[in-house]
């Protein structure tokens, strides 16, 4: 580096890694506000990940007018959304014209992986390597790294031995995948595999399903969105954004006012029918009470079920699809396009691992309890290591050379889900124990980036070097997060969202489930009490 460009003779002002929605948006931010900042991220483009999951069908299941960004009323008005949910590619389109229009690339190292940062305690700043041997400092450091960005292949054995082809719905090949005329087998029934698997039907000679866990499933109900709808958005934009970020979820769901527990099977079936026909994540929003009281959410999983045996014609095949042992909506409900309707298909074979679990894998073949599937390409539809995983890849050295693998051994602590005690001038956006993942990500997303920006502006107002948590803001924090978590029922489950999914991971609920608004608030009140539970010098 032959200039340095940052404050106090480090390289940059601040060192962002990745550059999906956060990355993107926190250069924007910063270098609006005068800090100079370089982004550093593992992809050959910008979009996170949107750059990765490629996979036939994956698409946003919140509606796209409100999965954007709202920090520019004129990126509002010029970009028109093509559907209610958008695809993929239509995101990623997005992302890339952002990147293009503010001018954000030249700030952005592509195909650079960051494998360490450390903070110098001498000179307050961060050094960041990259897995090329390069090394950066700056002031401060923003992980901006994503909540399901580390994908995660099953623990069965064999797995890497399978020699035909293999993909992983969150790190598909960039080239188009061609499955006519194969057998193909998928290993799991996530989100991922719920939207890949009508597409790879459709293409596949045959395709086997092996599904340990059913998941609760509604109809996203997606079409093309009519100029005039779009319009009507874009004349009260401003409008919608408020609505959004003084939400629950960070987008509009209709109010309710009722408990399912208050009103007539009848009247309940009714609202679920109508919830059901607007499509997608609203669902959850039919009554006030199905996150919180077993019996309401009871209601709705039964009628989900019950939509499950309308569709499904073989009745086997839809009793194996019906979640039974985790509340509705506990584990992300999953928004599909003629999901249930696949199993109608001749050439789909449902397996239900429960009976029958993969007694292993070889190189040509899933072996399971009653027989073996020859397959011809095998799909992991496997998730990831959500929330943490992207920062656990990274060895990240705060105080006292104590790194924050060691410091989440037990589970995720950070303060507001931002920062972490130990960790100085280290921020995360969307980290475990803020609502990220239970929300609009791109509302929380920007709460963040707005916030982090102004705190770092305060302190360069007020001539500091350093700001940290104090352990026991965050010790109470942590506290806060498990208690909301623990009056509802997402605990639960065995869920991703308490890191159920990875072996050996600490069990423990890492959103924060209070809802956008009010997390906003408690975030707003901490920046105007001068960092209240911060120490800074
Ligand atoms: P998910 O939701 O974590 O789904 C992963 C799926 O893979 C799930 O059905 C798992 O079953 C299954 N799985 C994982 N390991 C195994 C093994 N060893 N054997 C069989 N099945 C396995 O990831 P997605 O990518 O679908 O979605 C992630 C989020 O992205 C989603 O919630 C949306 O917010 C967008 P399990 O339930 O663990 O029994």
């Amino acid at each position: 580096m032959a200039v340095r460009e940052g404050s106090g003779g480090t390289d940059f002002d601040a060192i962002v890694v990745g550059a999906g929605f956060s990355g993107l948006y926190m250069l924007y931010k910063l270098r609006e506000a005068g800090f100079t900042t370089r982004v550093l991220e593992s992809g050959g483009g910008v979009g996170g990940t949107w750059y990765w999951n490629r996979y036939p069908g994956a698409r946003c299941d919140v509606e796209s007018v409100d999965y954007s960004y709202s920090f520019s009323p004129e990126l509002e008005q010029e970009w028109t959304w093509s559907e209610r949910y958008s695809a993929q590619p239509e995101i990623l389109a997005y992302l890339e014209h952002v990147a293009d229009r503010f001018e954000l690339r030249r700030d952005i190292q592509f195909d650079t992986k960051v494998s360490s940062a450390r903070f110098d305690e001498d000179t307050n700043c961060w050094n960041v390597t990259t897995e090329h041997g390069e090394s950066l400092t700056a002031r401060f450091c923003i992980m901006a790294t994503g909540c399901l960005s580390a994908p995660k292949l099953p623990e069965i054995e064999g797995v890497e031995t399978f020699a035909r082809a293999t993909y992983h719905t969150g790190h598909w090949p960039h080239e188009p995948v061609d499955f006519s005329g194969l057998r193909v087998g998928i290993i799991g029934t996530g989100s991922s595999a719920i939207q890949s698997i009508p597409h790879i039907a459709r293409q596949a000679a045959h395709l086997t399903v092996f599904q340990r866990t059913p998941n609760f499933s509604v109809p996203a109900w997606n079409h093309p969105l009519e100029p005039d709808y779009v319009q009507e958005v874009k004349s009260d934009y401003p409008a919608r954004r408020e609505l959004c970020r003084t939400s629950q979820a960070g987008f509009p769901t209709g109010t309710v006012e009722e408990a399912a527990s208050s009103v007539s099977a009848e009247a309940r079936r009714r609202r679920y029918e109508e919830k059901g026909a607007e499509g997608g994540l609203r669902f959850l929003g039919s009554f006030t009470d199905l996150l919180v009281d077993p019996d309401a959410n009871e209601t709705a999983a039964e009628f989900i079920r019950s939509k499950i045996r309308e569709i499904v014609k073989d009745p086997e095949t839809a009793a194996a699809l019906c979640p039974r042992d985790y509340p509705a909506g506990t584990k992300r409900l999953c928004v599909d396009i003629d999901y249930y309707e696949t199993y109608n298909r001749p050439n789909v074979t449902l397996v239900d691992l429960r009976s029958n679990p993969i007694e292993r894998i070889t190189e040509d073949s899933v072996v399971t309890a009653q027989g073996t599937h020859e397959l011809d390409a095998l799909v992991f539809a496997t998730g990831f290591d959500a929330m943490t995983g992207a920062l656990s890849q990274i060895d990240i050295e705060g105080l006292g050379g104590r790194t924050l693998k060691e410091k989440w051994k037990d589970g995720p602590r950070a303060h507001l889900g931002l920062t972490a005690a130990g960790f100085p001038n280290l921020f995360m956006i969307t980290g475990p124990g803020s609502p990220s993942v239970l929300s609009n990500m791109v509302v929380s997303i920007e709460q963040h980036v707005d916030w982090v920006t102004q705190c770092m502006a305060y302190m360069r107002a007020e001539g500091l070097e350093r700001i940290e948590p104090q352990p026991d803001a965050e010790d109470e924090w942590v506290e806060l997060v498990s208690a909301l978590a623990d009056f509802t029922l997402f605990p639960r489950a065995n869920s991703w969202y308490r890191g159920a999914n990875v072996e050996g991971k600490a069990q423990v609920f890492m959103p924060y489930v209070g809802g956008v608004y009010t997390y906003r608030q408690q975030c707003d009140e901490v920046a105007q009490s001068g960092y209240k539970g911060f120490s800074i010098s």
